[in-house]
């Protein structure tokens, strides 16, 4: 039975306004995790750290005033805004998600509420605020990545265990508000905000907080959305509130893993969002990308298609170096996933699930009567197998060029779709046209 509550979900089911209906269509994002973890890219007094290199204070145990003592060496010369825009257009990229604050407090943006910002720095200039210019002058929506646990600030606690905690826990909310309206003032185009460094026992005892972060910044900027990761409710529990509702805009928890396309299709009720990175955990700019496996172009693009099929977004991280520049590394994936969004982009954008079964060679996605097979695994047979749901009929079976593929129907509701007579070398899509009909002509007994 229903638990009561005061701060729990605020939407029944998926948004359908028009501002969610965009974060949805977009589908492909780009983070920029960006902050002064660049600037020792994981090294620290000479050791190179192989954990994640924006949580490197965190490793080398660096008390706040030397981390931000960083703030000294800021001067990203190569720095060029309107280069990172054409960089993530090429890409094929609809949207980006920056970091403003992360967990080391450190601000991209001249905030008036900290000391720890980018005007306090050799190199001054609001890097928030060419970004925003920059990107939307692409056409590209801009989020903000907000940490909510800041190591810089000392009102900041981990849990509250005594009156003064609380106390100076809500001095940290105060600001924190502060900080999140001012994002909102200033750029005024942004389009989400994305919490993290929400999990610790403070911020779960404060679910009210939570409600009301997510009800202002919607009073601020129309049309805003939010993610599930800021989210608690009246007894603590994150993301899905005590009844089992999604709370917030869009579920956050597909941080690196993906959900499972057969075990896992509740996810397609619900608006999701999933991120990352392209070592296996390496969100901020890090010198020694050898200490881990790096994905391939064709295993970003997995990932991207298999968000999609199950009706989610998926976000590409980029850590740009501490001059501004981006890693070379990073710059070919972008080149490679651009050049394949470019030529198959329309089994993403506007794109979600099929409700077909999966098949071994790959992934379904749909965009209203158009059915897309994005092939990743060629079959030795030379046939792709199909399964219809019920009353589906596959009228014909074409390449992005319009070259139409033979289909044969095998049994009740299966068909053999033939492979391409030149194998494309990459993953490639085929649109199928079908018919739904509730006619029972079915030939089989
Ligand atoms: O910004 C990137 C990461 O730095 C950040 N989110 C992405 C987008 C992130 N890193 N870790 N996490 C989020 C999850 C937090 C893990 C924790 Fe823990 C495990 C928090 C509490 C338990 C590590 C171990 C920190 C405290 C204990």
């Amino acid at each position: 039975k229903e638990i009561p509550l005061k701060y729990g979900a605020t939407n029944i089911g998926k948004r359908q306004d028009e501002a969610m209906k965009r974060f949805r269509d977009n589908r492909l994002g780009e983070f920029i995790h960006w902050g002064l973890y660049a600037i020792p890219g994981g090294e620290w007094k000479g050791k190179v750290y192989n954990g994640a290199a924006e949580w490197l204070k965190s490793w080398a145990q660096v008390p706040a005033s030397e981390w931000l003592g960083l703030m000294k060496q800021w001067n990203p010369v190569k720095f060029d805004a309107r280069q990172w825009a054409r960089m993530a257009k090429e890409m094929g990229v609809k949207y980006v998600k920056i970091t403003t604050k992360h967990h080391e407090g450190f601000c991209l943006w001249p905030s008036r509420y900290s000391e720890y910002t980018v005007a306090q720095t050799p190199f001054k200039k609001d890097i928030l605020g060419e970004l925003v210019k920059a990107y939307n002058d692409e056409g590209i929506d801009v989020h903000f990545y907000f940490s909510v646990m800041d190591w810089s600030h000392p009102d900041y606690r981990y849990e509250i265990s005594s009156k003064e905690d609380s106390v100076a826990f809500s001095r940290f909310l105060t600001f924190t508000d502060n900080q999140l309206k001012e994002l909102a003032t200033r750029y005024p185009t942004v389009k989400d905000f994305w919490f993290d460094g929400t999990w610790d026992a403070s911020i779960k005892k404060n679910g009210w907080w939570t409600a009301h972060v997510e009800q202002m910044l919607k009073n601020l900027v129309p049309g805003a959305t939010v993610n599930s990761r800021l989210r608690a409710d009246d007894y603590g529990k994150r993301h899905f509130d005590s009844n089992g509702c999604l709370m917030g805009d869009y579920e956050s928890g597909y941080e690196r893993r993906l959900p499972d396309p057969l075990e896992d299709l509740q996810v397609t009720k619900w608006d999701w969002e999933a991120c990352m990175t392209l070592p296996e955990n390496q969100w901020g700019y890090h010198k020694d990308w050898s200490l881990s496996y790096v994905k391939t172009p064709v295993e970003v693009i997995d990932r991207i298609v298999h968000a999609v099929s199950m009706g989610g977004n998926m976000v590409v991280n980029f850590g740009p170096q501490a001059d501004g520049d981006f890693r070379s590394e990073e710059k070919e994936l972008a080149v490679a996933l651009g050049k394949w969004m470019k030529k198959y982009g329309e089994c993403i954008y506007g794109c979600g699930y099929a409700g077909w079964d999966k098949r071994d060679w790959g992934y379904y996605t749909r965009k209203g009567q158009e059915i897309y097979m994005v092939v990743f695994n060629c079959p030795y047979s030379g046939f792709l197998d199909v399964k219809v749901p019920k009353g589906t009929k596959i009228e014909k079976a074409a390449l992005p060029d319009g070259q139409e593929l033979k289909v044969v129907e095998t049994t009740r509701n299966e068909y053999n779709v033939a492979m391409p007579s030149q194998n494309p070398g990459e993953p490639f899509i085929i649109k199928l046209q079908i018919k739904e009909t509730s006619a029972t002509t079915d030939k089989y007994r």
